[in-house]
């Protein structure tokens, strides 16, 4: 009788344990990283004096005058962008040479100069104004380099720069993404001087500083530089993402324009900080728009290889679309991105997973059920107890279906976790091995060969800490 009872406590211990939430694994994103992640893509817009001149990089030399689209309209760009499926706008504010897109009190290089809307215009709140009517969310690069400034090089640029930067995030909403480009090329117009200035990139813009007026004056925004702090480029302008991506990187010895290009795309598996990476690149050979590209616009086909290579790849994706001397995007560039947009509509049509039936070798309790993976609820994950790191979970299509895509995103907030990883298909009768992978993190969309399977088993084989995954689709998409 004695041995009854303590059996039916111990069963019953065991099937009320409460359910303990796991434990973070290293380094965990802010909530503004965590909407970044979700912005996923969005557009990039160079345009300046450059747009005029024919140029890549001004000398910072150029007179305000040359600066006169004849029909300058931010509406279209936000209509694009948002009938492209993009979820923001990130714009030149100011390039290497110096001019100013809206009426900075600091410099006579702007707008307020140039014929334009009789110098009485701002783009920057013409761009804010078409981004609220679209529902798309606004980010500023200021190039921390300006050939124009008669100061740079001494310490009176970087109060110029962060004043700047002041007027830019006080006078034009919520920005969403801060960005800052490394690149510093030395020979410049300065005031006049048309010499070479040689900077230290460590030290002389004193970046921790800078860091904190961003803080300050925007603190749900993030910045991205070669090294963060809160978002890294991806260490190429192809539009390449590396397989193995982790969202950490061990920021604290690296600066913007650093010799870092290689680890950028991997990032640090054990990376003290979380510093997820970003993808930027143009649809046109260069950053600003040249006559002689309107026929080297990037196909629809060429821009979905992106897509995988890139948000496929666990980054974000920040696709320039350079507006021209009229002001628009010009129509190559539109036909070709809502192109691109039907590609991905195609693509993604057909979503097998959801609702299916799920099991696991593991699981952490009646919270982490295994469906919670294709729940569609992406705050819910399966997850397995504290000490099991590999794991698998079999989706359950219930006949033979098409299947040629997966996607799987982990539960991030809570750490990336998830190592090594494989894919098989229950087809014929048997298991067949489909893809080998290493890391996930926020999402990754992997291609294969069509298999017709009754079952999809995704192996967990190593893991840092029990893995969480709060997402697996499986799709049939056309073509291959
Ligand atoms: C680079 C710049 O030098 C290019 O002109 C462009 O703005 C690109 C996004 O970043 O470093």
């Amino acid at each position: 009788m004695r041995s009854f009872l303590s059996l039916s406590l111990l069963i019953l211990l065991t099937l009320f344990k409460p359910e303990s939430v796991p434990g973070p694994c290293g380094a965990l994103p802010s909530e503004s990283q965590l909407a970044w992640h979700e912005m996923e893509y969005y557009m990039f817009v160079h345009f300046t004096v450059n747009t005029f001149t024919d140029k890549e990089w001004g000398y910072g030399d150029e007179s305000p005058e040359i600066f006169n689209p004849t029909g300058l309209d931010c509406r279209q760009w936000a209509r694009v962008a948002k009938e492209a499926g993009m979820k923001g706008i990130i714009i030149t504010a100011k390039h290497h040479d110096g001019f100013c897109l809206w009426p900075s009190k600091y410099t006579e290089h702007s707008m307020k100069n140039s014929p334009w809307r009789n110098g009485k215009g701002d783009v920057l709140r013409e761009l804010r104004q078409a981004c609220d009517e679209y529902g798309l969310k606004m980010g500023v690069y200021l190039s921390p380099w300006d050939r124009n400034s008669a100061v740079y090089g001494s310490r009176e640029y970087i109060d110029y720069y962060r004043n700047q930067l002041r007027e830019l995030l006080t006078n034009y909403g919520e920005i969403f993404e801060v960005w800052f480009d490394g690149a510093n090329g030395g020979d410049g117009y300065y005031g006049g001087a048309r010499e070479t200035r040689r900077i230290d990139n460590r030290t002389y813009y004193d970046w921790p500083n800078t860091i904190q007026i961003v803080r300050e004056l925007q603190p749900g925004a993030v910045m991205f530089s070669d090294a963060g702090p809160d978002v890294r480029w991806v260490g190429n302008e192809r539009g390449v993402g590396s397989l193995t991506n982790w969202c950490r990187l061990n920021r604290d010895d690296m600066y913007p324009g650093g010799p870092f290009a290689k680890i950028l795309g991997q990032g640090h598996e054990d990376g003290k900080y979380w510093v997820p990476a970003e993808v930027d690149v143009s649809i046109r050979p260069g950053w600003f728009w040249h006559q002689k590209e309107d026929s080297l616009v990037k196909s629809p086909e060429k821009l979905l290889d992106i897509f995988y290579s890139s948000i496929g790849r666990n980054c974000n994706l920040l696709l320039n679309v350079p507006p021209d001397r009229r002001g628009l995007i010009h129509e190559n560039d539109v036909k070709s991105l809502l192109g691109f947009k039907e590609l991905l509509d195609k693509e993604f049509a057909n979503e097998l997973a959801r609702g299916k039936k799920v099991t696991a070798s593991s699981s952490r309790g009646r919270k982490f059920l295994p469906t919670n993976v294709n729940d569609g609820n992406p705050d819910t994950y399966w997850a397995t107890s504290d000490e099991i790191t590999n794991a698998e979970l079999i989706i359950d299509l219930g006949k033979e279906t098409e299947v040629n895509r997966i996607l799987l995103q982990e539960y991030i907030r809570l750490g990336q976790r998830i190592q090594e990883f494989s894919v098989e298909a229950f087809s014929g009768g048997e298991w067949i091995h489909i893809l080998d992978g290493t890391t996930i993190g926020y999402k990754i969309i992997r291609k294969f060969p069509m298999v017709k399977a009754s079952k999809i088993k995704v192996r967990i084989i190593k893991s840092k800490a029990c893995p969480l995954i709060s997402n697996i689709e499986l799709y049939r998409a056309p073509g291959d």
